[in-house]
């Protein structure tokens, strides 16, 4: 007798191919309604999965990873980020949690760029200026950007995607500066002409973008406040591609309706799908909706990386990205 297949739930609908693998390998439930998923189904599916395929849609907080009767043993989070699961938790409750590092890295970094190109040029507004009707033609003053050529780009945070962004940057002519809590190693900040500033504040005073590269969580809730903001030059532009949690949104708000600051470019937000009604008022924000890895590359990558780790759990193997 063949032994059963494992059961996975995978909690939202995901490309295609990833779906089949997932389906061909394990008794898997799929969500093709694509509905995000409510507490009790999420209480119920722990007690009767062996493991879960999460988002960062689905709340896994240490009273669901701690429930009497758990039978989920594994969760391959489909993403990078797992602020959205409690990590210490799941290492007490002896559940191992994987993430999907890798897999997004050139799709994010290419987010963060296009939204540098939108802020600087103001893409935004010149194309919600077009179709509303409001575009009286061509004038030699209209809508005047600033170029990338020359300027600086200060990334917060130097992993993966930090670094790809700064490989893109200095294609189009940028200077990189950035801030990490481990200095990066001299052939990176050498291959990429990235140097590291001495401070936080020091990288607000000297960069024209600001791009936000850290993981969410307790440790950088509001790293970016008011005070932060005060130290940006008042035509430097702020870059989130990374957790909305990082941004106080109301201090973002004021900065840039005050002109402390000159242009945001969002792709997180604090609370997910709700936007901060101050930022949906800035005309100098461009705000888009979490698109950060939403290309078939990277989506199809990062549910083949969350399958490769599930594949390692139910065969004996060491889970590669495991991260708790
Ligand atoms: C993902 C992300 O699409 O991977 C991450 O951390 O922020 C996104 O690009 C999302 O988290 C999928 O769960």
């Amino acid at each position: 007798m063949t032994p059963a297949k494992p059961r996975i739930l995978v909690t939202r609908r995901l490309p295609g191919p990833v779906q089949a693998r997932l389906a061909e390998a394990y008794a898997a439930d799929l969500n093709d309604a694509d509905v995000p998923l409510d507490r009790a189904t999420l209480v119920a599916a722990m007690r009767s999965y062996d493991a879960l395929v999460p988002t960062i849609t689905d709340r896994i907080d240490a009273d669901l990873l701690t429930l009497p009767g758990r039978t989920v043993r594994m969760i391959a989070n489909f993403g990078a980020g797992t602020d959205h699961i409690d990590l210490g938790a799941a290492r007490e409750a002896g559940i191992i949690v994987s993430n999907t590092p890798g897999a997004l890295t050139e799709t994010t970094a290419e987010l963060a760029i296009l939204l540098i190109l939108m802020a600087m040029r103001r893409a935004g507004e010149g194309e919600r200026e077009l179709r509303a009707g409001r575009w009286t033609g061509w004038r030699p003053t209209h809508l005047l950007g600033h170029g990338l050529a020359g300027k600086t780009l200060g990334l917060i945070g130097f992993g993966r995607i930090a670094q790809a962004t700064a490989r893109r940057a200095r294609a189009l002519g940028m200077e990189v500066q950035y801030v990490s809590r481990t200095p990066a190693g001299r052939e990176v900040e050498a291959a990429l002409g990235a140097r590291r500033a001495r401070s936080l504040e020091a990288l607000a005073a000297w960069s024209d973008v600001v791009s936000l590269h850290v993981p969410g969580g307790p440790e950088t809730h509001h790293l970016i406040d008011r005070k932060f903001l005060a130290q940006m030059r008042p035509h430097a532009i702020l870059i989130n591609t990374a957790r909305g949690s990082v941004v106080n949104e109301a201090a973002l708000a004021e900065a840039l309706d005050s002109g402390v600051i000159a242009g945001a470019g969002l792709d997180v937000f604090e609370q997910e799908p709700a936007v901060h009604p101050a930022l949906l008022g800035c005309e100098r924000a461009v705000l888009l909706p979490h698109l950060g890895s939403a290309t078939w590359e990277a989506r199809i990558a990062m549910g083949m990386q969350a399958a490769d780790n599930l594949d390692a759990h139910f065969s004996g193997r060491d889970v590669h990205d495991r991260v708790s």
